[in-house]
């Protein structure tokens, strides 16, 4: 039913659109809030169905899947129940793949109001829960000066989206580095996004431990270093989005949006799709990599500890160049902090991890319930998959030489994973196989 009317909104959007003056608004953007958004549970697409031709073996290989793109490519993900791939490429484009195959015309170009290049970029794509009946999703992009989510909408033609989408939050920042950039909605249908401390070095701002803007400092930006979530589906006044009531600082103490706080770049994190854990890897400053794991529910309020820690080791101008000046930090007490699961040394040629997937698609049962990771200096670092168990934490190397420069590590609506790259300022997508 509600899928009819999504069909009958289309096709009136599509109509209207012809007498429409050009610079109108997109008809079919209907902002959540104005008009409510149907609600996710009535708006069940058909699963897709289970893998045709299930492999068993666990020896990892990546399906190299052309033509390669003219930018980083950064994120591969899909809606929910969808079969096609969405690619996103830093320089402000997202391709979409059917059947393996990249569309000529692109889903959506925002390249000209966004800024590209470096940590700058079209960092994240989500789509919205109930994108097949509303047709919303959300992008996480840079400009010079802010970190920004919005929200894009769909047109009539399912494999092109509305050129102009609506910037929902807007988040100061000073520096190009240390962005974050992934956005993902959890199974409680709230918008999570992962924030960068901003950038500079040992978080000069002491953003990522603040609470709110302008303490300890003046120029604090109190959403940055962290994990936020909102609520898209419905707006506060004079915003586009609500706040969750459950946010721990929902009713004061602290930036509403704050879900989770103590983080230096999270650029690369998933949920579980048959846990709801969420894994988080947390780009480390000088000396360390972290991979975070926190089990279905766990996450509010958990502070990462950084800049106090950097992983396990607290964080010092001497040992890590984090600056520390005194009497603006906290002293290095555990008390409180949620430490990673995994760390790596960059003595071990670990520099910016890349924390990935856990594998929950059916063509491959024999490497269900594993979560894959690695590090942008790919090759150095390698692949390895890892659990939790009954009595902890279980990572193993895998056996495989990976292409240098991987960028994410993330799955689609099949839970079949993929990985996208940078190399030579070009981007390139695989699939990640296992063998008998
Ligand atoms: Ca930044
Ligand atoms: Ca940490
Ligand atoms: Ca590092």
């Amino acid at each position: 039913m509600r899928t009819l009317a999504w069909a009958l909104l289309i096709l009136a959007a599509c109509s209207d659109s012809k007498n429409a003056p050009k610079d109108s608004p997109p008809p079919n953007d209907t902002p959540p809030g104005d008009s409510p958004l149907v609600d996710a549970a009535s708006c069940e697409s058909a699963p897709l169905p289970a893998c045709a031709t299930p492999v068993s073996g666990t020896r990892i290989t990546l399906r190299r899947i052309l033509p390669d793109l003219p930018d980083a490519a950064l994120l591969a993900t899909s809606p929910k129940n969808d079969a096609r791939l969405f690619v996103v490429e830093r320089s402000g484009v997202i391709h979409v793949y059917e059947n393996e195959i990249k569309r000529a015309t692109p889903f959506l170009d925002v390249s000209n109001s966004i800024a590209a290049g470096g940590e700058q970029g079209l960092l994240g794509l989500a789509f919205h829960p109930s994108y097949s009946c509303n047709g919303l999703f959300f992008i996480y992009y840079t400009t010079n000066t802010a970190n920004v989510i919005a929200r894009c909408s769909v047109t009539a033609d399912a494999n092109v989206a509305n050129p102009t989408c609506t910037p929902v939050l807007s988040i100061p920042d000073f520096a190009g580095n240390h962005n974050g950039g992934m956005i993902e909605f959890g199974s409680d249908g709230y918008l999570y996004i992962g924030t960068g401390d901003g950038g500079g070095g040992g978080d000069p701002n002491r953003n990522a431990q603040a609470l709110n803007n302008g303490s300890p400092q003046g120029d604090t930006i109190a959403l940055l270093g962290k994990m936020l979530r909102i609520d898209v589906n419905n707006k506060a006044p004079g915003k586009e989005y609500a706040i969750p009531p459950t946010n721990p600082y929902a009713t004061g103490g602290g930036a509403p949006e704050i879900f989770a706080i103590g983080l230096r770049n999270p650029w690369r994190w998933s949920f579980d799709k048959a846990t709801g854990d969420i894994w988080i890897g947390d780009v480390g400053q000088r000396g360390n990599e972290e991979l975070n794991v926190v089990k279905a529910g766990e996450l509010s309020g958990k502070n990462f500890g950084w800049s106090i820690y950097e992983a396990n080791v607290c964080c010092s101008a001497a040992v890590l160049a984090c600056e520390q000046p005194a009497g603006s930090h906290a002293a290095c007490v555990n008390t409180g902090l949620t430490f990673p699961r995994d760390s790596r040394s960059a003595a071990s040629g670990w520099i910016s991890i890349i924390a990935g997937e856990t594998y929950r698609g059916s063509c491959y049962p024999d490497i269900v319930g594993w979560h894959f990771y690695t590090d942008h200096n790919t090759q150095t670092a390698g692949l390895h998959k890892a659990r939790l168990t009954a009595t902890g934490f279980e990572t193993v190397p895998v056996p495989i030489t990976l292409p240098s420069g991987i960028t994410s590590i993330h799955a689609d609506a099949r839970g079949e994973i993929y990985v996208t790259r940078v190399f030579n300022n070009m981007g390139a997508l695989y699939h990640l196989e296992a063998n008998p």
